[in-house]
């Protein structure tokens, strides 16, 4: 069973090495994948020592700041052309604790896909003032009002997919890029009809590094998310 943990990055010089040791510790057998974009602090150089003395460390390197959600496409090309069995999403700022990690592998033997709530009893943030807890509620709300999921936490990047999942996807044809980008995922797996649960978290405000979480990535789920209701066919996978 071969595991790999996407950690997209753009300047996270002062969590990346840290993270990649608490992951080892709770699942000594799987491979990150780190997806760089040219981060000017340097993230990218850390990251390449840290592939050079661990072979279950990969980069992927990439030219300049092209957002979460191509990261992500970038990432999932790579897991399925290694043919890995389950693969993560996962931040880099320690907002995801990385003790999670074996219960979304034990469930994923079982679901497709699963889903890191913070909505779910069980769930919760902390250290995130009640602003920007309320835009993050309402946002899921939205999405799940308009696209009819079931699900608490439409938002949140902290999942784990099986391969079935990720093939199912259909990459070439995604159109969201920041928190639109995990709404659309889980559209489209649960479009298919497989299998979807809910665990959950408690997620983490960020305290080292800054946010990416622009004005532009919000208002992109807002007018995308009822696009995606109504694009309901998608163009057959190209692998
Ligand atoms: N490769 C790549 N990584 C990115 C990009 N934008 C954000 N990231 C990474 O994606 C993850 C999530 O971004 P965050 O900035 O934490 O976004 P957020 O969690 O919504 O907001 P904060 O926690 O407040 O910072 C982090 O690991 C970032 O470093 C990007 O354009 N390219
Ligand atoms: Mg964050």
């Amino acid at each position: 069973m071969q595991t790999l943990i996407i950690i997209p990055t753009y300047n996270e010089i002062e969590n990346l090495q840290k993270l990649t040791e608490n992951i080892f510790l709770v699942l000594p057998q799987t491979n990150i994948l780190v997806i760089d974009d040219d981060s000017p602090d340097g993230t990218g150089r850390l990251a390449q020592s840290l592939a050079g003395k661990n072979h279950k460390i990969k980069l992927i390197q990439r030219g300049g700041k092209s957002g979460l959600g191509s990261a992500y496409i970038r990432g999932f090309r790579y897991a399925l052309e290694n043919n890995y069995d389950f693969v993560f999403e996962m931040d880099a700022d320690f907002s995801h604790n990385p003790k999670y990690l074996p219960e979304f592998l034990k469930q994923a033997t079982q679901y497709n896909l699963i889903l890191g709530s913070r909505y779910i009893k069980g769930g919760g943030i902390t250290e995130w003032g009640i602003l920007r807890k309320l835009i993050s509620y309402a946002a899921n709300l939205y999405a799940r009002i308009i696209l009819g999921l079931p699900y608490r936490d439409l938002t949140g990047g902290f999942k784990c997919y099986s391969q079935a999942a990720l093939r199912n996807l259909e990459l070439d044809s995604i159109i969201c890029e920041g928190y639109g980008f995990q709404i659309e995922t889980t559209y489209r797996i649960y479009r298919k009809g497989l299998s979807i649960k809910e665990i959950p978290i408690v997620f983490k405000g960020r305290r080292r590094g800054k946010s990416k979480i622009s004005r532009k990535i919000c208002f992109e789920a807002f007018w995308k998310v009822p696009l995606l209701r109504f694009r309901r066919i998608y163009p057959e996978p190209k692998y």
